[in-house]
């Protein structure tokens, strides 16, 4: 029950309302449990705390970047808990204060090496998290510390150096900022996705009214489909780091912090007010080499990669080139002067390399975002537009299956449209110009309902007891597998009172989870550790699976059974209703909810045992249409009704 409550504080602390909105939060925990970030003393005794220290681990995330294409990126996420994560493409913003004493603590979580080099801060040649040349590449269950000063006051970068042609374009990508020292300098050290910030620093409110932080990528769908398409981390290291020719490396996806058009008018609209002075911080995390067009207005290029430049050499364009890894700053000044403005409206802002404006060639598309002034700013968020953007948010229309002018400007129907054309080779000979790739749908979720729903209740009234020792970590892990659990089959009688002594000897946080008990049992840890719990078995001969409930963990090995007597299938309550494969199967639900993510349609839900289906737990469901959350905030109490065929919460109905 303690385990939930935290969970749940987490939770809130991690992502919520707070987050879907401004995407500015800070993570830290007021009961005194590590958390993402935590701040230390006042060293220079003006009033902000000096000492930061962050824990970032590794998550595979899937995301759809546009309507119907979904990609899977490796992050650095902030330390999350359970099922709670907040990992985001691009991995977060993290902004420190000159000054300050770092420590960025990368916890690898993942199943392969990675490390954390810091491109453009002042920090010893040891903390450059280059492997080989300066430090031993960080593997699974590994953790190290980077430790510098923050000295440069600019717009930095950190990325992954371990086979950094694969990597980075995997997503292991940020943007880091040194602001200016200043007197009480109190500002959200994490932005989630990078984003708006809508907390200014002391330095940044002395000369502009907003800020943003605009991460671009682009990426190579076919490389990143890998990790998502193999379960066994050999395989995938093959084909990732030896198969794929990097040189060949041909991006058909075009992202700005995580997104591409439409979802960056969603998620990463530039909204501004008239007579303001907004600060534009760019990072191109990509390959190629940008040419950033801004509609409208004409910005003055105030720095590059961090550093200020004089005031004859500040310069004021329309399109401002940035290459692989540069950062620029810019001034965008807003209204109407007639030299850097032109006035109110929506104005694009994008490359101009014009391939890239598409989604896997289909335009529009990519990294298109507007400057967008806020009486233009739509109820639903989006920018009153002269048409309608609603085609673009239909999936059909990226996998090309809706033409892109209107039929009725040919005078016939879409039906009419695709007549049959001649299969005669066309003047000039057979084309052979390079066909679209195609979309990729959604990936099964990993961590399904399926695999937590309840099989067995715990006896009542235990007639005897034993001691149970287990010992989690990679060192455990057999051929082919990452992370594993030591010994992995247990054995108990039925109706007993069960003692798990669980050693954590990884340095990252790992969870043995036994989901098909009712109650739930769970032991979960944030580094290395021994916890000792109990659970009472069912008084029956079944199997209960039991897992780490970190999602990669449990794919890459770390599982195990628990024979109870003579051991059995396990059965699920709601098998014995269920037939058909196209039968819906609802149940109702209860809870209190811990954290909405209106982006991703999902939210975190601290429930009640679901009857039939789940025991009670903290976990994210997917929601069925998004308007669901409409009016859905942390803290309050909702009935829901989950199909468990579609593992989706169909209705949500507010209780208070
Ligand atoms: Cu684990």
């Amino acid at each position: 029950m303690i385990m939930r409550t935290l969970l749940a504080l987490m939770a809130l602390f991690v992502f919520g309302e707070a987050w879907a909105e401004s995407h500015g939060v800070e993570l830290a925990s007021p009961m005194g449990v590590p958390e993402a970030v935590q701040l230390g003393r006042d060293l220079d005794g003006d009033g902000d705390a000096d000492e930061v220290d962050i824990s970032l681990e590794i998550i595979e995330v899937q995301e759809e970047v546009y309507p119907g294409e979904f990609v899977t990126f490796w992050v650095f996420a902030p330390e999350g808990r359970g099922m709670v994560s907040s990992a985001r493409t691009p991995s977060p913003t993290i902004r420190v204060e000159q000054g300050d004493r770092v420590r960025i603590t990368l916890r690898n979580t993942h199943y392969f090496p990675h490390t954390i080099h810091l491109h453009g801060t002042i920090h010893p040649n040891e903390m450059d998290g280059v492997p080989v040349f300066t430090q031993p590449p960080v593997n699974p269950g590994e953790a190290f510390t980077y430790e510098f000063i923050a000295t440069n006051p600019g717009t930095h970068f950190y990325h992954c150096h371990v086979q950094p042609d694969v990597h980075v374009p995997m997503g292991l990508v940020g943007m880091l900022i040194i602001e200016p020292n200043r007197p009480d300098n109190e500002f959200a050290r994490l932005i989630p996705g990078a984003g708006r910030i809508t907390e200014l620093s002391q330095a940044a409110q002395e000369h502009y009214q907003r800020e943003y932080s605009l991460v671009y990528m682009d990426i190579d769908a076919r490389l990143n489909r890998i990790p998502a398409a193999y379960h066994d981390p050999r395989e995938i290291e093959q084909r990732m780091h030896r198969e794929y020719d990097s040189t060949q490396h041909r991006p058909n996806i075009f992202l700005l912090n995580g997104r591409a058009f439409p979802y960056t008018l969603r998620d990463s609209l530039i909204e501004v007010d008239t007579d303001e002075r907004v600060k534009l911080r760019v990072l191109n995390a990509g390959a190629r080499t940008m040419q950033l067009h801004t509609h409208g207005h004409h910005p003055v290029l105030t720095h590059l990669d961090g550093y200020p430049l004089s005031p004859e050499a500040q310069v004021t364009r329309d399109v401002f080139t940035i290459g692989a890894a540069q950062r620029v700053d810019l001034e965008l000044r807003t209204g109407r002067d007639d030299t850097y403005a032109s006035g109110p409206g929506v104005w694009l802002m994008h490359d101009h390399v014009e391939s890239t404006v598409s989604n896997k060639g289909i335009s529009p598309g990519g990294d298109i975002t507007a400057i967008t002034y806020e009486e233009f700013v739509g109820p639903d968020g989006l920018p009153k537009v002269a048409t309608s953007l609603d085609r673009y948010f239909d999936p059909a229309y990226y996998r090309g299956e809706i033409p892109v002018f209107d039929p009725e400007i040919f005078h016939t129907t879409p039906e009419e449209y695709a007549y049959g054309w001649s299969e005669k080779a066309p003047i000039g000979g057979a084309f052979d110009y390079v066909s679209r790739e195609a979309t990729m749908p959604p990936l099964p979720q990993r961590s399904s309902i399926e695999g937590h729903r309840i099989v067995a209740d715990a006896c009542e009234k235990p007639r005897g007891f034993r001691r149970i020792r287990v010992q989690g970590g990679t060192r455990f892990s057999r051929a082919g597998e990452v992370f594993a659990f030591e010994p992995r089959v247990l054995r108990a009688e039925p109706c007993e009172e069960v003692e798990i002594v669980f050693e954590n000897v990884d340095a990252v946080r790992h969870a043995l989870m036994l989901p098909g008990l009712n109650p739930m049992f769970t032991l979960e840890f944030t580094g290395p550790d021994t916890q000792v719990a109990r659970f009472v078995t069912p008084d029956r001969d079944i199997t209960l699976d039991f897992h780490c409930h970190v999602e990669t963990h449990d794919e890459m090995g770390m599982h195990g059974r628990l024979i109870i007597g003579e051991g059995g299938q396990a059965h699920a309550h709601e098998e014995q209703h269920a037939v058909g494969g196209e039968e819906k199967r609802l149940h109702e639900g209860r809870g209190v909810v811990v954290a909405v993510d209106k982006r991703a349609s999902r939210f975190v839900i601290d429930h009640e045992e679901i009857p039939g289906l789940m025991a009670p737990m903290v976990m994210s469901y997917q929601v069925e249409p998004a308007s669901l959350l409409q009016d859905v905030m942390p803290g309050g109490q909702v009935r829901f009704t989950i199909d468990a065929t579609q593992r989706t919460i169909i209705d949500i109905v507010i209780e208070r």
